[in-house]
């Protein structure tokens, strides 16, 4: 199975040289696709030196930062066109260890989305403030209070897709960037049949660089699970 990890960026030059050899060495053979904003740090320029040695690893480089998720949108259409079978996400900033990507792949043989959980076993995060904690737990709560989905973390952006997952949503008409974005995927994969499995895992909020979340992020999720009930109800998801 060709298999590849799409990786956004945007200023995360002190993480992403340590990130690609923590997944190499995590997962011998998985390519890794950046997906980076022109981030003003040299983020790219990082990752284009080395691929001048390293075929497993590529870039997409857009002009401008312009969100999460058509950061991922433009990722995983480029990991389609290129014939992967297996296409996962994960953060650039070790909040997500790459050692789990090995139990999300294994885990697509008998599934089509493997989605890493903070919240199966209680609460397994690391180092948020309790102000952030208990955004992203009730954030989850009403997620699965208004949407039904079964899925216990539906904001988190560790996940392993199979490529026919991806393939039946229309990328091109996501709209959603932050928490929705992530809420967004797991729906429509959901809702086109997919079967979904939740992993065990820590999430450990970063040590370098800094966060890129905001307050508009959390209206945009809150917002959007409103869009997505309705809009199945009307059988247009
Ligand atoms: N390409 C791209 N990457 C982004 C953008 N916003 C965030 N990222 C990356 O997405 C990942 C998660 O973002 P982060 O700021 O850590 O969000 P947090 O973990 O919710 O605080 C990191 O790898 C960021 O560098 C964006 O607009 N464009
Ligand atoms: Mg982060």
């Amino acid at each position: 199975m060709k298999s590849i990890v799409v990786i956004p960026t945007y200023n995360e030059r002190e993480n992403i040289g340590a990130m690609i050899d923590a997944v190499q060495s995590a997962v011998p053979g998985l390519h890794i696709l950046v997906v980076d904003d022109n981030s003003p740090d040299g983020t790219a320029s990082y990752v284009l030196e080395r691929m001048k040695t390293d075929p497993s690893l590529d870039i997409l480089q857009r002009p401008g930062k312009n969100g999460l998720g058509t950061a991922y949108c433009a990722g995983f259409t480029r990991a389609i066109e290129n014939g992967y079978d297996i296409i996962c996400q994960m953060d650039a900033d070790f909040s997500h260890n790459p050692t789990d990507l090995t139990r999300l792949i294994e885990a697509l043989k008998e599934n089509d989305l493997a989605i890493g959980s903070r919240y199966i076993t209680g609460v397994n995060v690391v180092n948020w403030s309790m102000g952030r904690l208990l955004l992203s737990y009730f954030a989850n709560v009403y997620t699965h209070f208004i949407t039904r989905m079964p899925i216990k973390d539906a904001t988190g952006g560790f996940k392993a897709f199979r490529a026919d997952v991806l393939r039946k949503i229309n990328l091109d008409t996501i709209r959603s960037n932050g928490y929705a974005f992530q809420i967004e995927m797991n729906f429509r994969a959901w809702q086109g049949g997919a079967r979904i499995k939740e992993l065990s895992i820590i999430f450990v909020d970063r040590v370098n660089g800094t966060s890129k979340m905001s307050k508009n992020i959390v209206y945009e999720a809150a917002f959007l699970v409103w869009k997505l009930k309705i809009a199945s109800l009307f059988g247009k998801v």
